[in-house]
Formats: C-alpha cells, sequence, structure tokens
C-alpha cells in the first residue's frame, strides 16, 4: 500500500494537505446539523454540552476510583506518573459495564456514524486522570500520527470523543486543540524506536510537531476545552493537540472514546517495526 502519509524520516519534510474529508456524512444522517457538521469539518473539533446527564453523570466519579481499583497494579492498560500516580487507564469500557454503556448513548454513537460516514468501531479507549497537584500534560501532536505510524491505520476516518468526567476549567490541565489542523498533516522527524509505547503513553518525543511548524499553525487560534463534568468534545483524528500539567486542586479526568470506521481497518504500521498492543490499537 502507498503510504499518503509519510512520517518519522530521517530529515524535515513539508507539511501534506488533507486527502480526505474531515465529515464523511451529512447533516440527514444524524443528529448533527449542517452548522455544527460545517464548525467540525473547519476548526477540527465540536463542543457538545450535555453528552452524559442525569444518573449517569452522578456516578461517573465512583466509576473512576473503581476502574483503578479493579486492575492489578501490574497491568500494562495503567500509565502512570513519574510519582506512581495514575495518568491514564486504557480499554475502561471494556473494564466498566458504565463506561460500555456510555460508547452506545444517543449522544455519542450516531455523531461518531454521521461524522465518519457509517459503521464504527472503538480503535482506542482511555481514561486520562490529569489528577490534581502533580500531574504532567501532553506535548503538541497529531494522534493519527501515531496511530498511522505505530498502528497502521490507513487514512484519516477517525474520531475521538471526549467526555468531561470531572469539570473542565482553563487552569486545571486543560485539553488544547489548535483550530484547523485537522486539515494538514505534518511529518515528523525521528524513527520510531522499539517497543516505543513503553514512554511515549508518559512522554512523547517521537512524532512531535517542530517549533517552526507548531508557531506557524498556532496563528489559526488555540482553542481550550472547557465545561462541566459530562460535557462532550469532539475532535478529528488529525488536529493536533495537547495539555497542560495540572497543579491545581481539581483533577481533569476525561474518559476519550476513539471511534473508527469500519472501512478503515488498521494495516501493518507505517513507521514502526511491529504493531502495538490491542489496548493501543484494537484489531
Ligand atoms: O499513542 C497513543 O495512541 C496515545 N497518545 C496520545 C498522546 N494521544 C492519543 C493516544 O492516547
Ligand atoms: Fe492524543
Amino acid at each position: 500500500m502507498i503510504d499518503p502519509y509519510p512520517t518519522r524520516l530521517p530529515h524535515p519534510a513539508a507539511p501534506i494537505a488533507r486527502i480526505e474529508p474531515t465529515v464523511w456524512g451529512t447533516a440527514n444522517t444524524g443528529p448533527l446539523d449542517q452548522g455544527a457538521l460545517d464548525g467540525y469539518s473547519n476548526a477540527g473539533h465540536l463542543l457538545q454540552p450535555n453528552t452524559v446527564t442525569g444518573a449517569r453523570r452522578a456516578d461517573l466519579d465512583d466509576e473512576l476510583r473503581s476502574i483503578a481499583a479493579s486492575l492489578d497494579t501490574s497491568d500494562p492498560r495503567i500509565i502512570r506518573e513519574a510519582d506512581g500516580s495514575i495518568r491514564s487507564i486504557f480499554e475502561p469500557h471494556l473494564i466498566s459495564a458504565a463506561v460500555k454503556q456510555m460508547t452506545e448513548l444517543d449522544t455519542v454513537l450516531p455523531v461518531a456514524q454521521q461524522i465518519l460516514g457509517g459503521e464504527v468501531y472503538i480503535h482506542q479507549a482511555r481514561i486520562n486522570y490529569m489528577s490534581a497537584f502533580t500531574s504532567t500534560g501532553f506535548y503538541w501532536h497529531s494522534d493519527f500520527e501515531t496511530w498511522h505510524a505505530e498502528d497502521g491505520m490507513p487514512t484519516m476516518r477517525a474520531v475521538s470523543c471526549v467526555i468531561a468526567l470531572t469539570d473542565n476549567y482553563p487552569h486545571n490541565g486543560t485539553l488544547m486543540t489548535i483550530n484547523g489542523t485537522n486539515r494538514t498533516f505534518y511529518p515528523c522527524v525521528g524513527a520510531t524506536p522499539a517497543d516505543n509505547h513503553a514512554t511515549s503513553l508518559a512522554g512523547q518525543t517521537v512524532g512531535v510537531p517542530d517549533q517552526e511548524t507548531l508557531t506557524a499553525a498556532a496563528k489559526q487560534g488555540i482553542n481550550q476545552f472547557v465545561g462541566p463534568a459530562g460535557t462532550g468534545f469532539w475532535f478529528d483524528c488529525n488536529t493536533l493537540h495537547g495539555s497542560n500539567s495540572n497543579i491545581t486542586p481539581f483533577p481533569r479526568s476525561n474518559l476519550f472514546l476513539v471511534f473508527n470506521s469500519v472501512d478503515n481497518r488498521l494495516v501493518e504500521p507505517f513507521a514502526a517495526p511491529k504493531p502495538r498492543p490491542p489496548y493501543l490499537g484494537a484489531r
């Protein structure tokens, strides 16, 4: 298969204009109206208040603690900060029935199907805990760049649905996206080390855009995901995003559900020695 988005190169390469649409469906194939679809296509993200409400929203806090407690401390799906606190847990939808139900809400699954233009499956799911006081952020990156290089995701036909599990403020490690970056692929320099995910999930150094690229891209504006627990936030697989550290007393825990089109199934990695484990890229 010809690689449309070469990355992890030995030398810098020019940005590549996105080949595929950002929105694959239409206004009459799901709950989002034309304005919402156009906004998502232009900005690369879309805020959806009240994605999880009522009783389901109320028991989210309990779920956060019970998921962590239900795993063996050496479970590879638990990613820890340097101080040992939990940074992320992968596959929460296979661990918790409450999280599994969120993947099927009317405010979630039909939106993913509409954006991706058909049947979808969960490529990856995780809870980023962004604990109080000492949690560290995520440097700027495109998820698709990693999923293409390390998981073998062929094209840009995937979307992340973020559900705030705690209140997201501007000051507690908020998720930031750079407007419009869904429409440009930024090749990165540096080959993928073997078993890169053993370190990349606690601090990504490979597959990050250079500062010249970020300076130019940021001129389009940096958006912060802010909202109470239960708020939803959709962003395209290729949208550049990152988050600051959280030194406040308020944890910023978010559930990330990554939907991939069934017509975009993973093949061999485009720039890595071998595929990553299924809890990072479902096969
Ligand atoms: O490597 C990955 O798949 C993960 N890394 C980041 C920083 N975002 C997407 C995903 O969780
Ligand atoms: Fe990411």
